[in-house]
Parts: structure tokens; C-alpha cells; sequence
């Protein structure tokens, strides 16, 4: 805990739906909800418009259908929250060197190492008000809510206080007064399970942990886990913002116009990504420890596996193999629409054992039944397309062979609709996302 209050968290609000609504002016004000749009689709997230009637990001797409039947439901265009990421992230790095993304939406920002007169509360209050000014404006009106704090446990929650577009700076020496009436949920670490096990003994709000003794909390939830817990009852984090080093991984990401759903499908792509990795890696003269795979299903749930090697490699039969078995720990019944594989703990050398003859007996890499997966995409919802005749536009709705757009984007007003028969050569479906090579591959899906 510092005696100051110079950490800063910033989250984007209703981060997939704001960037829709941004670009999607017809929806501005109006209740939007990204994710699945299938039949057993999952809410990334909604607009705080679609909020209002109880639709929550994890909620089923049909539970938010009947929550909120006249809802824009859409199915998320990640090369879009993307680019506006990596605008954020921009602007927070011009204030401060110190800059440590979460997640695409969300960043600690260290004032200590950013160039300010003093750490004030009046100050960092000016500054941060200035932040969320510059973020909107860098990213054509998206705002984010703002907490700074003597720590990025008390930034974190602070920045959860005010909801959206909203700013809160809590005064050093405050912090335990607006911990204390919180439920113990607040304290990162403590899920569903954890809470219930505290619950069941009488510790509903952090209040309640405080005046436990250190003893009697580890007693409950064991050494590491409890100390932690302990520590932060009495808003004790000293954890440093870190930032991100460059190119802590090398990756590449497809998303897939279709659903795939044969297996032997998957793993050759996987594989494919694996000698592109590899192909990059060797580029870069680097090699790498762990490989990770990532795996969005058809309902948009997202998770990754990872194994760490024995050595650093950059061969690309050896990231296929361990992508392909990692695969084996997902199960993909129902298909998938995103798959991704990453090399990380990066090192800048290469281990000379593995150019060994090993690399002249290499498999021929799988053909893949390529029309399977680049097919002309389906048309989904809130898909950007252009027409030859009326411009850009976006996927309204699809159906019996027909096509409906509407034409604006975020720099008209809102615009018409038209509607097209599937097969119209005009209307030209754009998906800038398909394939997605990143050097930072943040996480799509932050964790909680
Ligand atoms: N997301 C997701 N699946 C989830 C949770 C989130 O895909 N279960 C995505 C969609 C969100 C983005 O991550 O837009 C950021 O997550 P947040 O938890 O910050 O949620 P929002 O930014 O949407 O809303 P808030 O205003 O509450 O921050
Ligand atoms: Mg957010």
C-alpha cells in the first residue's frame, strides 16, 4: 500500500457493445447484446441499455432473448475491440511507461512513474479526468470508468464503484472505511466457492475478515490461499503495476466463418498455425518454452491450454504435436469458431540440440480441406459488408436467402435499410479478423 494514491485501473464500460454502438449509430442508446447469437450462444457482454432488463454477460442468448426481446443481438467483431484496445493501451502509455493491460479492456496505469508535479488526491483526480477525456477521443467516444488508489486491489475496486463512464478516487487513509461494508466477494481471489465456504462461517463482508485473526482464516481456506485473503481484508497490496514486456509471446488466432466441427479439421489447422508460429519465431530468432493453445466454442466461451517444455523450441512439428494434444483437453462438441495457437517464455537464443536431423525428417504438414473452413462466411449479425453502389454497412439480419443491411457507420447518422438476395455479387462481406497475428496476443476473454 502506498502512501499515495498513484495507482490507477481503468475499464473500458460495456467495452463490445460500446465499440458496436459507436460504429453502429442506429444502436447508440439503444439495448445491444454481443456474443453467441446461436442457439446456445452465451452473452459476452450488453449494453448498459440491455442491462436495464437484467441481461448479464455468461447469461444464456436465449434467457437474454426473453429478457429482452428487442435487443440488437450481434455476434462481436474482435478485430474491431481490437484496434480500439491497442488505442486505450496507447493513450495510457503516453501518461505513464507503467502500464499493465489485464485484459483488452483494461489496464493498471502507475502515476508514480508517470511525469505529474505531485501524487495529490487533486491532482491524480485532474489527471485521470484527463484520461478518460483522451481515451474517448482516441477511440471515436468510447468511455471507461476511472479508480485510483493506494493500491490496485483499492484502484480495482474503485474503479467498479461508479459505473459507467464515472470517476473515483479513494483518499488515502479511506480505504478500509469503504471496504468494510463490501461483501467478501470483492476480495480478488474469493469466487462463488470461497465465499460460500466463508459464508458458511459467518464472514459475509470484508468487515467480517478483518476482525478474524490471520490463524483462523488460513484455518479455513488453507496457508497461501488465507494469508493472501488475511492481508487484503486489511487492504494490505503491495503488488507492483508491471509492465508489459514486448513480445512475451508469439501467436496466431483464426476465426472461422463457419463452425468447425470435425476434429481431424481442427487439428490440421492447429497445425497449420503451429508452422506459421514457428515460421515466425524463426523470423524473430527466438524460441520458446510454452505452448498455449486457445479455443473459442460456438457458444463463445473461450479457454486455453498451455504445456511448458523441456527446452525452448521454435520447430514447428514440435508446437503441432503439443497443440494437438492440448486440444485433446478441450471438448469441442458443438464445434468451434476461434482457434489459436502461441509460443511463450520466449528467449532470445536458440538451443542448438534442437537443429539436430530431426528437422529433415519432417512430416509434410496436413492438407487441409481448406474449402471446409474459408468458405464464404455465414452473415452475422452486426458483420461489417460493403455494396458496391451504397457503401459500408453492416449485417442486420440474414435469412431464406435474403441479406438485410444497413448502411451507416459511425462517422453518418443513422442509415437505411436494404435487403439483398445472399448471392448478390455487390454486397461483399469484409471480416478484417479472419486471421489474427499478434505479437502481445492479449486475452479476448479476460479472466475475472
Ligand atoms: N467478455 C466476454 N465474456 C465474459 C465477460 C466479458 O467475452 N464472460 C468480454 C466482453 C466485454 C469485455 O470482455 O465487453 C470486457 O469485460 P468487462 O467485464 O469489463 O465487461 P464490459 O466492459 O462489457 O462491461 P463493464 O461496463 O461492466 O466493464
Ligand atoms: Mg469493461
Amino acid at each position: 500500500m502506498r502512501r499515495e494514491a498513484s495507482v490507477l485501473h481503468l475499464d473500458l464500460d460495456a467495452f463490445f457493445a460500446a465499440v458496436e454502438q459507436r460504429d453502429k449509430p442506429s444502436l447508440r442508446g439503444r439495448p445491444v447484446v454481443v456474443g453467441g447469437v446461436g442457439g446456445r450462444g452465451v452473452v459476452a457482454t450488453a449494453s448498459y441499455e440491455a442491462r436495464v432488463f437484467g441481461v448479464r454477460s455468461a447469461m444464456s442468448t436465449r434467457e437474454a432473448r426473453a429478457r429482452c426481446p428487442h435487443a440488437a443481438f450481434l455476434s462481436g467483431r474482435f478485430h474491431a475491440y481490437r484496434t480500439a484496445s491497442r488505442q486505450v493501451m496507447a493513450v495510457l502509455r503516453d501518461l505513464s511507461p507503467l502500464v499493465e493491460p489485464l485484459s483488452l479492456d483494461e489496464a493498471f496505469v502507475d502515476l508514480a512513474a508517470a511525469d505529474l508535479p505531485d501524487l495529490g488526491v487533486e491532482t491524480v483526480t485532474a489527471v485521470a479526468r484527463d484520461l478518460r477525456a483522451a481515451v474517448q477521443e482516441a477511440t471515436g467516444g468510447l468511455t471507461a470508468t476511472v479508480g485510483v488508489a493506494t493500491s490496485k486491489f483499492m484502484a480495482k475496486i474503485a474503479s467498479d464503484l461508479d459505473k459507467p463512464d464515472g470517476l473515483t478516487v479513494v483518499a488515502p487513509g479511506t480505504e478500509q472505511d469503504l471496504l468494510r461494508p463490501m461483501p467478501v466477494a470483492v476480495i480478488p481471489g474469493v469466487g462463488p466457492a470461497t465465499a460460500e465456504r466463508l459464508r458458511a462461517s459467518g464472514f459475509r463482508t470484508v468487515a467480517d475478515l478483518e476482525q478474524a485473526s490471520e490463524a483462523e482464516v488460513v484455518r479455513l481456506l488453507g496457508k497461501a490461499h488465507g494469508h493472501g485473503l488475511h492481508r487484503l481484508a486489511h487492504g494490505l497490496d503491495d503488488r507492483p503495476v508491471v509492465a508489459e514486456r514486448e513480445a512475451k509471446s508469439i501467436s496466431v488466432e483464426d476465426t472461422y466463418a463457419e463452425d468447425v466441427t470435425d476434429r481431424t479439421t481442427m487439428e490440421g489447422l492447429l497445425t497449420r498455425q503451429a508452422a506459421t508460429v514457428a515460421r515466425r519465431l524463426a523470423k524473430a530468432r527466438q524460441s520458446g518454452r510454452t505452448v498455449t493453445i486457445k479455443v473459442r466454442l460456438h457458444d463463445f466461451t473461450t479457454s486455453s491450454r498451455s504445456q511448458t517444455l523441456d527446452a525452448p523450441t521454435d520447430h514447428p512439428q514440435v508446437i503441432a504435436r503439443t497443440a494437438r494434444a492440448l486440444l485433446g483437453e478441450v471438448d469441442t462438441t458443438g464445434g468451434v469458431r476461434l482457434l489459436g495457437v502461441g509460443v511463450s517464455g520466449l528467449a532470445d537464443w536458440i538451443q542448438e540440440s534442437l537443429f539436430g536431423d530431426e528437422h529433415d525428417e519432417e512430416e509434410p504438414l496436413t492438407e487441409l480441406p481448406l474449402a471446409e473452413t474459408s468458405r464464404r462466411p455465414a452473415w452475422a449479425p452486426g458483420a461489417d459488408v460493403v455494396h458496391s453502389e451504397h457503401g459500408p454497412g453492416w449485417v442486420w439480419g440474414s435469412g431464406r436467402g435474403v441479406v438485410t443491411v444497413r448502411f451507416e457507420t459511425a462517422e453518418t447518422g443513422p442509415g437505411p435499410v436494404r435487403s439483398f438476395a445472399v448471392d448478390d455479387p455487390a454486397l461483399v462481406l469484409l471480416d478484417p479478423g479472419r486471421h489474427e497475428e499478434s505479437d502481445d496476443s492479449p486475452a479476448d476473454n479476460p479472466s475475472p
